[in-house]
């Protein structure tokens, strides 16, 4: 791998933005892709801070320092991508369910997933079934990611994943939910196609689902 890209993950890791803003910029112009720098560069980057989020080696404050860094990044590949269509393989969108106000681990899961290369289109806290149900038709996503903190709420799961059925387009989106209550037999219950405990393992999930 190019030195320029080497220490771009290394900074991308540390969480410094500007200096993952000014490489990939840097990179561009010394003639790599914007592909490239978005593989090697940005999503090897992310793929450590995964590994070593898990491994209870980084924290939340850490991770959300790489993620930041990672945006600045791609607000620089972001408008080539676009223009070359080589963003956006993969949609998801996600969301905390109807009652839940919770958005921090949402939030977290959403940016390790968009540091994978997926494309992220985040509804907010407090999701109705029906607008997973608008957003996923109108988007053609690929994937829905479902958020939930309260108990209480649960239940909201079950409904939206009824209402995608309802809506006749379950067949053509996977379900996968998370969130401090869920467990991998909640989602089975309730009929999900899968269930992750944390940001990083919600990433190695969903490429396993879109495989
Ligand atoms: C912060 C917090 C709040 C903040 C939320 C701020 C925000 N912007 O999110 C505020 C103060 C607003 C709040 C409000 C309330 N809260 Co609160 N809150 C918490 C707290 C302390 C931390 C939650 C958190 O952010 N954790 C950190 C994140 C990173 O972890 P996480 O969410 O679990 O996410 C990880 C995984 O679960 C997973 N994941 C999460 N989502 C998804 C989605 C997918 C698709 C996948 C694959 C994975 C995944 O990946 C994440 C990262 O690794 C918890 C207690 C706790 N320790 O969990 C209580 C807690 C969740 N709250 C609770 C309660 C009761 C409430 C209130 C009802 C309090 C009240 N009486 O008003 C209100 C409800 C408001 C509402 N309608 O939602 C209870 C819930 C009890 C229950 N079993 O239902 C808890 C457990 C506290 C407790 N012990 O009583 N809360």
């Amino acid at each position: 791998m190019s030195n320029i890209l080497e220490q771009m993950q290394k900074d991308l890791y540390d969480g410094k933005a500007d200096e993952v803003g000014t490489a990939t910029q840097k990179a561009l112009d010394e003639g790599m892709s914007a592909q490239e720098i978005l593989s090697d560069g940005l999503i090897g980057g992310m793929d450590e801070v995964g590994k070593d989020f898990k491994a209870g080696d980084l924290f939340i404050p850490e991770v959300l320092m790489s993620a930041k860094a990672m945006h600045a990044g791609m607000a620089v590949l972001r408008p080539l991508l676009a223009e070359s269509g080589a963003l956006s393989l993969v949609k998801i969108v996600i969301g905390t369910i109807a009652g839940d106000l919770h958005d921090i681990g949402k939030n977290l899961v959403g940016m390790m997933l968009e540091g994978a290369g997926f494309e992220i289109i985040d509804l907010g806290t407090d999701v109705s079934p029906e607008k997973f149900v608008e957003a996923v038709r109108a988007e053609g996503a690929d994937l829905v990611g479902m958020s939930a903190l309260l108990t209480t709420t649960m239940p909201s799961m079950k409904a939206t994943i009824e209402a995608l059925t309802e809506a006749g387009l379950r067949d053509s989106v996977k379900v996968i939910v998370g969130g401090a209550p869920v467990t991998a037999g909640f989602a089975e219950d309730i009929g999900a196609d899968a269930y992750a405990p944390d940001a990083a393992s919600a990433v190695d999930t969903a490429r396993s689902l879109m495989a």
